[in-house]
């Protein structure tokens, strides 16, 4: 009976550590502290007949919502004499998936203008997406990050992008797509952050205008996505242990069957001494994680 109380006692010991284990790997890694995130159209026609201007269109999220929001906003105008006017659409998917993901899905923004004639319609409108969003890393993090930007008869900048610790002279990360048609790509950056205060901002959008006939248009679009995760978690379950230990070898080694055997996860987190670079001098920090002093 001894043995079997022991054993009763052995499991309940593995439960409360599976436990401990399940509590741990749901830790936030990204904590939102603020934003602005908006999509928004204007569209603006005009003939002899009058104005049919449908003004400016825009929506946002709750103030303290920070979790995947998605919304469409429509607008026309139309010239009342000749038929031509303004169209503009523009739709957002993104958000903070509660742990430690920023995305925005699918960004579509779009503005076009035409038909119309004598004796006179101009039209003009826009459309476009602002995503910024402040946020805390609790503690030291390591990051993925990759975006698509871009689209076209964009006014001056462009597409804007970029990150940046709260309080730094210079942004961590910038791109910009120039105006008036231009599209970046980036995939696969990785780096480190120290713990801190931090702010994603996307600024894009696009507009289109005629006089008299004729037409045009133009749309952009935004997908991007930075994950971050815990130096040293290689097989990315939310925390550190002996289990992440043949992948970190596997990281320093051979990254290509890295990203075969762990294809949901990043090597990003082999950066153990926080400097943005993955190499030999990383074993001793790795070590230092799994079995502090
Ligand atoms: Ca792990
Ligand atoms: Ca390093």
């Amino acid at each position: 009976m001894q043995a079997r109380g022991r054993s009763l006692v052995s499991t309940g010991v593995v439960v409360l550590g599976s436990l401990a284990l399940s509590a741990a790997a749901a830790a936030q890694l990204i904590i939102p502290t603020a934003q602005v995130r908006k999509v928004y159209g204007q569209a603006t026609a005009t003939d002899g007949a009058g104005t049919d201007d449908t003004g400016l269109i825009e929506h946002e999220p709750p103030p303290d919502f920070f979790g995947i929001w998605t919304d469409p906003v429509f607008g026309a105008a139309t010239c009342q004499q000749d038929g031509g006017g303004m169209n503009f659409s523009a739709s957002y998917t993104g958000g903070w998936d509660g742990l430690d993901t920023i995305s925005i899905g699918t960004g579509l923004s779009s503005a076009s203008a035409g038909g119309g004639g004598p004796p006179t319609c101009s039209a003009s409108g826009l459309a476009g997406q602002i995503f910024q969003m402040s946020f805390t890393l609790p503690q030291n993090a390591t990051y993925s990050l990759s975006y698509l930007m871009g689209g076209n008869s964009m006014p001056p900048p462009g597409g804007v992008f970029y990150l940046t610790q709260m309080g730094a002279p210079e942004p961590i990360l910038e791109d910009l797509a120039a105006a008036p048609d231009n599209t970046v790509v980036q995939s696969n950056i990785r780096g480190s952050l120290p713990a801190g205060d931090y702010q994603i901002n996307f600024d894009i959008r696009t507009e289109a205008s005629f006089v008299n006939g004729g037409g045009g248009g133009g749309g952009n679009g935004i997908n991007f996505t930075f994950r971050t995760y815990l130096p040293g978690d290689l097989n990315c379950d939310g925390f550190v242990d002996l289990g992440d230990l043949d992948p970190f070898v596997l990281a320093l080694t051979d990254i290509a069957e890295y990203d075969v055997q762990y294809p949901d996860c990043d090597i990003s987190p082999a950066d153990c001494s926080g400097d943005s670079v993955i190499n030999g001098s990383d074993i001793e920090g790795f070590v230092q994680i799994l079995l502090p002093d």
